[in-house]
């Protein structure tokens, strides 16, 4: 069935009725000098390619390279458009590591044709935080698919993550692989449903004229909670410490620290929005929300060639109702022309995405940990990481 994922330590579809299998690493880590030292081979015409994201050429190749070949809908509608300023943003965490980002060229042309990237986090599961390397950008030229190419971009990157004494890593796919954590759906509100119907992105509602959907989902001009505001660097102590007690609920979520906060939720235009409350009176910073942004490529439509999308990253709702707080969120994504605003149903999103308006998507999103078992898996919403 799966000629490549069944040799790789990760749970065995056949494993899953087999409860004795305990919690955490499948295999150990072997000693570094036991890990191969040179890349795997690849086919004659083409070579590995170490990508440096400073370099403007470069980083415009990698654009273009996801920008045709990465991730669509199951009816090849829209694709994913990750911006330059996105792709920098998502691929240099603190203690990135050069050598994860790593493409594939045509030796004559030069032209990138496959891409795969890790990125370092601590990640806790239950009790245990673990070094892994997040894995995203898996990408091959769509006139190259189906030569088993990605089996050996996924075996290179694994060798570069153990050079680095690392032997976890954890992943997001829309297929389905042995063997999910968790399978997550995606939610969508629409912020502008004109346009969304006109791209095919949904659909008119059944006894629904455009003028009535147009004033459903009509949303106030500015955020009401007082105190709302932009996060600033000043901010990065009290969010992170909001941020440290709220994910310690989940079973699986990221261990942040001050840097990674910096990092991963200072606002960056059109690459990464964060929100909090403010108490007017006490000025303690009580919740905060944030989400990122993802335009899609529009396939095939007359009049629209881009979707402005956010998506839902991490909230923290302690004074304020996570409803309130999230519609302030949608308030401020509709100020700033998003069409769409999105989430999974991860962490308590639950308990606001009806309530908002928000509607199940047709895409489904399967959650990952390599050589790191779960028992049983958990419920999306014991998930307490987002991945990019
Ligand atoms: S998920 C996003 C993936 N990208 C896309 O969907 C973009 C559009 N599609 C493509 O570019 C290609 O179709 C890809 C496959 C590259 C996806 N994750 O080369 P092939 C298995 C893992 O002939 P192609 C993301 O970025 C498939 O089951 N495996 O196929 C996270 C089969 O194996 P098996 C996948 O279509 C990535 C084999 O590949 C995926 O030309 C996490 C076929 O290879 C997938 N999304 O190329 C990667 N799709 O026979 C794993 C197919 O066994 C990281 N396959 O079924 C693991 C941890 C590594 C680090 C560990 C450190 C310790
Ligand atoms: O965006 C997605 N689906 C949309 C568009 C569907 C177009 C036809 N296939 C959708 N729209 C309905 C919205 C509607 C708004 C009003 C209320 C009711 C709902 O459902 C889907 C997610 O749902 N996206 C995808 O399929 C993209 C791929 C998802 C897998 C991602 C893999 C990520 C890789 C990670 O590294």
């Amino acid at each position: 069935r799966h000629k490549f994922w069944e040799t790789q330590p990760v749970g065995q579809f056949g494993d899953v009725a087999d409860v004795s299998l305990p919690d955490g690493a499948i295999e150990p880590p072997t000693p570094l000098s036991e890990v191969r030292a040179d890349p795997y081979p690849l086919p004659a015409a083409f070579e590995w390619f170490t990508c440096d994201l400073d370099d403007d050429a470069l980083l415009a190749d990698l654009y273009a390279l996801l920008a045709h070949n990465y991730v669509e809908d199951d009816e090849n509608m829209f694709r994913f458009n990750y911006s330059s300023a996105f792709l920098r943003w998502a691929l240099r965490p603190p203690s990135f590591f050069r050598a994860w980002h790593i493409g594939v060229r045509a030796k004559e042309s030069k032209k990138l044709v496959a891409f795969i990237s890790g990125v370092p986090a601590r990640i806790r599961a239950r009790d245990d935080v673990v070094r892994m390397a997040e894995i995203n950008f898996l990408c091959v030229h769509k006139k190259l698919r189906s030569k088993r190419l990605a089996p050996v971009l996924i075996r290179e990157v694994t060798r570069r993550v153990h050079l680095e004494n690392i032997w976890q890593a954890a992943y997001t796919a829309g297929v389905v692989l042995p063997t999910p954590i968790t399978t997550c759906r995606y939610w969508h509100r629409s912020l502008n449903p004109k346009k969304l119907i006109d791209v095919g992105f949904s659909r008119l509602g059944p006894r629904m004229t455009m003028s009535r959907t147009v004033r459903l989902y009509k949303l106030p001009d500015a955020p009401l909670t007082p105190g709302f505001r932009q996060m600033e660097l000043r901010d990065v102590a009290a969010v992170t410490r909001l941020l440290r007690a709220y994910l310690a609920r989940y079973v699986v979520a990221p261990d942040f620290d001050e840097l990674d906060v910096e990092h991963w939720l200072l606002p960056q235009e059109d690459v990464v929005d964060s929100y909090l409350v403010e108490s007017p009176e006490t000025h303690e910073v009580t919740d905060f929300c944030s989400f990122y942004t993802l335009p899609s490529s529009v396939l095939n439509n007359a009049n629209y060639s881009t979707l402005k999308a956010a998506y839902s990253y991490y909230n923290v709702a302690v004074k304020t109702p996570l409803q309130q707080l999230m519609n302030d969120a949608l308030i401020v994504a509709k100020q700033k022309n998003y069409d769409v605003f999105n989430a999974l149903d991860v962490m308590e999103n639950e308990g606001f995405l009806k309530e908002l308006k928000f509607g199940p998507g047709d895409g489904q999103l399967h959650y990952y940990l390599y050589n790191y078992r779960i028992r049983n898996g958990i419920k999306p919403s014991e998930l307490g990481l987002v991945l990019l």
